[in-house]
């Protein structure tokens, strides 16, 4: 740690960035990282396994007992990867924020959920940042990596670590380096994700960068913590806008009974300036449907108005109701009510191939239809049971219940799913992501 270092040689005290940037390339450094989710967890055993001592602080008992034992609970982190780390005493876990004042560098890897009002929930970066102005030392490098609006560093966490009397950029170091971690991507993990990192001033921007580069394939530094902020609003606000318009054109094609899967597959054959897209039950997730409205929510606050993310909002938001609306359509073809009806959905994970349940459009599917008297059930080969008003619905297997449900609802394309037998074994099936391209049959409604 520096400042034994700073109090002991008052001659030649050398300044805090230099020491830092020594301890870091030389990987003396320790390295801290609050909160140990999905972002904190593989980040701490990159730098563990890059060779730096690391530190995990959670305020869940239970999640740092799981990791000092070894057992990774992030999917991506294999414990075959994370046992060994953790037992050569190179990786260990703390509830204690004490631990911060024995750190050279802390990344702040918290939630920044919305509120129901639309409004950031600033809660996590406030109460990590407060434990850390506790501990505050000089020489500590402050990365904060949740994923926020343009000025929070600069105009939250800044001030509450500049209480210490210690000047940032010259005593300490502040910076914003967006998470780009995508749980399950088989190809890109947090080591060779580029990492952008922006600092308050230039000297924190190369520090941040120098301590990424010891443990992550590519840095991109930017000139400010307000660019690494908007630069990964960019990136989702770009994906849900687009969503937007493709579930736009999904509505106008069902209207014009023209097949809009067909259409963004032939645009999609444009080898330049176009990017497909495709449509859906809506927009589920703990980034899509929310990093946006972090940028809408700054912007009116600097007096602009987001209309194309508003618009976006409401054209994603009203997905579940227009897959209601197709089921009700479908079962009126066949004289059936949706009330009384067996509606079994396929799929209640918001996304392909993964567990997490976070926003789905399927919990909103099944809330409407259950509104409508119907009786609702669900298969997931990744979801064991979901909370719904207040209770909670088991995943039944796949066979008998399509077989009994008068509708059958594919609302996540899980790849590894039986498709040849839904179709063989179904009365009626509402398709909302065209996981049936290749099979043909009346019993098929797509969105
Ligand atoms: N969705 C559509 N149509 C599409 C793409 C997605 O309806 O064409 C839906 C999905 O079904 C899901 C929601 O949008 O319900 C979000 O899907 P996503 O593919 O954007 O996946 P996420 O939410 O896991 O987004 C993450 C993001 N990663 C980070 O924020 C670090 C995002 O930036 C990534 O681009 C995305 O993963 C990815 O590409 O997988």
């Amino acid at each position: 740690m520096i400042s034994d270092t700073i109090q002991a040689a008052p001659a030649q005290v050398a300044s805090a960035a230099g020491i830092l940037r020594e301890r870091i390339a030389n990987k003396k450094a320790h390295v801290g990282v609050l909160g140990l989710g999905y972002v904190g967890l593989p980040l701490a055993v990159e730098f563990a396994r890059a060779g730096f001592e690391v530190t995990g602080i959670d305020v869940q008992q239970s999640k740092v007992d799981l990791f000092n034992a070894g057992r990774s609970y992030v999917k991506d982190v294999p414990d075959a990867t994370f046992g060994p780390l953790v037992h050569s005493g190179k990786l260990r876990a703390t509830t204690d924020f004490s631990i911060i004042e024995q750190l050279d560098t802390i990344d702040i890897c918290v939630p920044t959920p919305l509120r129901k009002t639309k409004d950031p929930d600033m809660s996590f970066v406030v109460a990590a940042t407060d434990a850390i102005a506790q501990h505050m030392h000089p020489g500590l490098l402050v990365m904060l990596e949740s994923t926020t609006y343009p000025g929070t560093t600069d105009e939250l966490v800044l001030p509450k670590l500049q209480a210490s009397g210690l000047e940032v950029g010259k005593d300490f170091f502040l910076c914003f380096s967006p998470e780009r971690v995508d749980p399950g991507n088989p190809k890109y993990q947090t080591a060779n994700i580029p990492k952008v990192v922006g600092g308050i001033t230039p000297v924190c921007t190369e520090m941040g960068a120098l301590f990424y580069k010891q443990a992550l394939e590519t840095v991109v530094p930017v000139s400010s913590t307000r660019v690494a902020e908007m630069v990964k609003l960019l990136e989702n606000t770009f994906r849900m806008i687009n969503i937007g318009l493709v579930n736009e054109l999904a509505l106008m094609c069902d209207r014009m009974n023209i097949n809009v899967w067909e259409v963004i597959d032939a645009a999609a054959t444009k080898p330049f300036g176009f990017m497909p897209f495709y449509p859906g039950p809506g927009l589920g997730g703990h980034c899509i449907p929310i990093d946006p409205f972090y940028l809408s929510w700054k912007s009116k606050e600097a007096g602009i108005e987001a209309r194309f993310i508003e618009l976006a909002g409401y054209i994603n938001g009203r997905m579940p109701e227009f897959v209601v609306e197709k089921i009700q359509n479908a079962l009126n073809d066949a004289a059936k009510p949706v009330r009384s009806s067996h509606v079994h959905l396929l799929g209640t994970a918001y996304k392909r191939d993964i567990d997490d349940v976070r926003e789905s459009p399927a919990l909103d599917i099944i809330l409407l239809l259950q509104r409508r008297g119907a009786h609702v059930s669900f298969s997931d080969p990744y979801v064991k049971q979901i909370r719904i008003n207040e209770t909670t619905l088991a995943a039944e297997p796949l066979l008998p219940s399509v077989e009994s449900a008068d509708c059958v609802v594919i609302v996540t394309d899980h790849s590894g799913v039986d498709y040849k037998t839904v179709v063989e074994r179904s009365k009626l099936i509402v398709d909302t992501r065209n996981a049936l391209k290749g099979f043909r049959s009346e019993k098929i409604v797509r969105l």
